[in-house]
């Protein structure tokens, strides 16, 4: 049986995190809107199965409001011994200093060792006219750039607007989450046994 897998989301109010967490339960249960107030001001979990293995996501709110009771919650869910996976959410457009002030809180909360298999995730896929890797390059005269370094280019993009699953699947696979072996020889070894002429 895979192990149960944790996904914290990160960032600043507005950054799509809530929208991604929906994006990957593959449905509308995190309040996702645009807003000057920040819509979620607790913490909330929500799980089902995605692509096979059991997934916990915990939508956050706004890191630099609440960066004290995001911490000490993280690390609750890090007492467990279960994978957690921390996505920092940003959203794609113009990077601002507000925006690298959310990554280094998020930074601070996630802790250097942690921070090692962070990913960032960038949303608005669907707005973006050119490539990820572009568009990150293009903007040489904000941080992002250096932000993205810093994660060694541990990069990922979702597109809210469709919520598409592949973008999941991938997800889980560039980062090391997907189910493992384990259950697809196990499906593979129950496809055989009915498919086995059968002796009575
Ligand atoms: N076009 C577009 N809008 C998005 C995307 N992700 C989030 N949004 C919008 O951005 C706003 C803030 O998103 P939300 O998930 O509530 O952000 P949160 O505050 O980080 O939880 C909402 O209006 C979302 O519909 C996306 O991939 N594309
Ligand atoms: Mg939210």
């Amino acid at each position: 049986m895979e192990d149960h897998l944790s996904i914290i989301f990160l960032g600043k109010a507005g950054a799509g995190k809530s929208s991604s967490g929906n994006t990957i339960l593959g449905r509308e249960v995190f309040e996702s809107k645009l807003s000057f107030r920040p819509v979620t001001s607790l913490i909330s979990v929500e799980s089902g199965t995605v692509f096979g293995r059991q997934v916990s996501v915990i939508d956050t709110p706004d890191i630099l409001r609440s960066e004290q009771q995001v911490q000490t919650f993280c690390q609750y869910v890090l007492q467990d011994s279960r994978p957690v996976l921390f996505l920092l959410v940003i959203r794609v457009g113009r990077f601002t200093v507000e925006d690298h002030r959310a990554v280094d809180a998020a930074s601070r909360v996630i802790g250097p060792h942690r921070l090692e298999k962070c990913y960032l995730l960038f949303t608005g896929g669907d707005e973006l006219k050119m490539s990820l890797d572009n568009y990150i390059l293009q903007n040489k005269t904000s941080s992002l750039p250096d932000v993205v370094k810093r994660f060694s280019w541990r990069i990922h993009l979702f597109n809210n607007k469709d919520g598409g699953q592949e973008q999941v699947r991938k997800l889980l696979e560039n980062t090391g989450n997907s189910a493992g072996k384990i259950s697809v020889t196990f499906r593979v070894s129950v496809k055989l046994a009915a498919d086995q002429p059968q002796f009575t």
